[in-house]
């Protein structure tokens, strides 16, 4: 069981911010921005190299659906950026496909 179902399940804490039947977001507990939140699929996908195209429509509405998180959170106007890890070079730690809303601050590019 990976720790974002554990969080799911509501056997360890987190701060949530958003839910539905299918995904749920909250605070990541290591923020990279004043704004950084995890949307995680209820259903585990390991990784986005490991995604299906039956998990096109579910990984579609979790992108639509930042912009709500994004405005709950007040960053919707100032704007946000998603990110995907997928995999060891992509910076992949939790094995649980996870989009990072980061915001609050300018974001630069390259990414590290
Ligand atoms: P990634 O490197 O893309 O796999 O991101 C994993 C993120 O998960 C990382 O930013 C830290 C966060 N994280 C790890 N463990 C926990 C936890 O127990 N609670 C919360 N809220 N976030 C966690």
């Amino acid at each position: 069981m990976t720790i974002f179902e554990k969080i799911i399940a509501r056997e360890i804490p987190a701060r949530i911010v958003h839910e539905t039947d299918e995904f749920i977001a909250f605070h990541d507990v290591n923020p990279q921005a004043p704004v950084h939140v995890l949307i995680v699929p209820k259903r585990v996908i390991p990784r986005l190299a490991e995604s299906a195209p039956s998990d096109a429509e579910l990984l579609g509405r979790m992108l639509v659906a930042s912009r709500e998180v994004a405005q709950k959170l007040g960053v919707v106007e100032s704007g946000y950026r998603m990110v995907i890890n997928s995999g060891r070079d992509g910076g992949e730690t939790v094995p649980h496909l996870h989009m990072h809303l980061l915001g609050g601050r300018h974001m630069t590019w390259p990414p590290g």
